[in-house]
């Protein structure tokens, strides 16, 4: 049989496996990313193997107990207890797998560069158990060149060439941790092939199970889609903090300008001021850009500028909070500062580079006295010191100053302000009151 009808043959067979839905899903790290998908796959009406090296998780998931916010333990308990989805901690199990997603984090090391220790050791496990008529797709956030320079590789090394044998994608994440509107199902989903015949299996992998598939030209357009998605944000949420120190400066109110800037119906999106920059996509994607970026010998000068805004504005934050309790007769040093919110972003329990973390660690190196309410947050360490959550209106009457980091929807502002004696508050969530006791970013 020639090359290109054994290429067509493994392609069709995977195909036809996949649209007839006989075809095994594996899904290698059971996170935020990876539950969601072998949920969707799962409603397909696909058989979903989870693979995750917390037993803690493989053993939720096989009670059918959700540990994601986003999957109800009604939605999953269903799929697991009909064993459409199970979940092992032993890669042996890549031997029954038709298809495989890598959905495992991929962080930064404390230089900025990117820690692939995850994808590495994912892919050295699948790689143990390759076999013919597999297709491999990468998920994790990473630079360009990752899927073809790093997995292709270590998968050809089985002697089975991508694109003929097996086939070989990368596929951005776009999970958005509490979006109620949109879902893994519902949000379009890019994918990119090593090879054209990749992309096509790829693609019709995904359409059996989402509503929308963008197939795109290679796998380093797929990388690059999701790296200018979240370095775009970043670099505009830079934009508007540089905004509010220069409306700071100047006596001129940031929120009022960005809130009259969104009424221009095109070419304008609004982003807002904040305490910094959380979260584990935002502070972290763009500078696995600008780490590939400078191997190709270009400073990513936008990204390494809008970090340094981000970056800074904790300490903003903080002399803001000094010169407020200054105000009132105050030093900081022996003030009762009352932290209000430490998730990262309003309405989700998060505090993954939370700049309310790198705000209570300030404060406490300036000798305030802080606690913190947040209903999301039971408890936080900071420097080995571990705050507990406590209730907003006691505390903030006991306080010298609140400080509003995260906007919950939960808090009850009105009580706050009549409560509190000095507020400052660096998400506009007061916008509208009017008291001497406020102060804004
Ligand atoms: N932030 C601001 N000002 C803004 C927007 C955000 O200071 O105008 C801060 C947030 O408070 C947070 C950080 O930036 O600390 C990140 O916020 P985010 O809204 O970008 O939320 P994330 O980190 O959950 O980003 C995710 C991303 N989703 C994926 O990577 C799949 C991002 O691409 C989404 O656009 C974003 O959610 C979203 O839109 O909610």
């Amino acid at each position: 049989m020639s090359n290109t009808t054994t290429a067509i043959s493994t392609a069709e067979r995977l195909k036809e496996k996949i649209q007839n839905k006989t075809a095994k899903v594996g899904v290698v790290g059971l996170g935020y990313v990876g539950l969601p998908l072998a949920v969707e796959f799962g409603h397909a009406g696909f058989e979903v193997i989870g693979i995750d090296v917390q037993q803690s998780k493989v053993d939720e998931l096989n009670k059918g107990v959700s540990y994601i916010q986003d999957i109800p333990t009604e939605t999953l308990r269903p799929l697991v207890e009909s064993g459409k989805i199970r979940a092992t901690t032993d890669f042996s199990i890549i031997r029954e797998l038709d298809t495989i997603n890598i959905c495992v984090p991929t962080p930064l090391r404390k230089t900025k560069d990117p820690d692939m220790s995850f994808i590495d050791s994912a892919a050295r496990e699948i790689a143990k158990y390759f076999h013919e008529g597999l297709l491999v797709i990468l998920e994790s956030t990473t630079y360009p060149g990752t899927t073809d320079e790093v997995l292709r590789p270590m998968f050809e090394s089985s002697g089975l060439v991508c694109g003929k044998d097996f086939f070989l994608c990368f596929s951005p994440e776009r999970v958005d941790p509490g979006n109620a509107r949109f879902q893994t199902r519902n949000i379009p989903k890019v994918v990119g092939g090593t090879t054209d015949a990749c992309t096509e299996v790829g693609k019709i992998f995904y359409q059996q199970a989402l509503e929308t598939v963008v197939p795109v030209t290679g796998t380093q357009v797929a990388e690059m889609v999701k790296l200018l998605e979240n370095t775009f944000r970043m670099i505009n949420i830079g934009l508007v903090n540089e905004m509010a120190l220069m409306c700071e400066r100047m006596g001129i109110n940031v929120w009022e300008v960005i809130d009259a800037a969104a009424t221009k119906p095109f070419g304008f999106m609004p982003f807002y001021p904040g305490p910094g920059l959380g979260g584990h996509c935002i502070p972290i994607d763009p500078y696995y850009l600008s780490w590939k970026s400078r191997q190709s010998g270009i400073e990513a000068r936008f990204i390494e500028l809008a970090g340094q805004i981000n970056g800074g504005m904790p300490h903003f934050v903080v002399d803001k909070i000094q010169n407020a309790l200054n105000d009132h007769t105050k030093p900081l040093r022996g003030s009762h500062v009352h932290v209000v919110g430490t998730a990262y972003k309003r309405n989700i329990d998060d505090v993954r580079e939370s700049p309310a973390l790198d705000i209570i660690h300030l404060l406490e190196r300036r000798g305030a006295k802080v606690t913190y309410s947040d209903p999301y947050v039971p408890s936080i360490k900071i420097d080995d010191i571990t705050y507990t959550h406590t209730d907003l209106i006691p505390a903030s009457k006991d306080a010298d100053c609140c400080v509003i980091i995260t906007d919950h929807a939960d808090f009850n502002y009105s009580a706050l302000v009549d409560s509190a004696k000095l507020i400052v508050d660096t998400r506009n969530a007061l916008k509208g009151m009017k008291s001497d006791k406020i102060v804004r970013l």
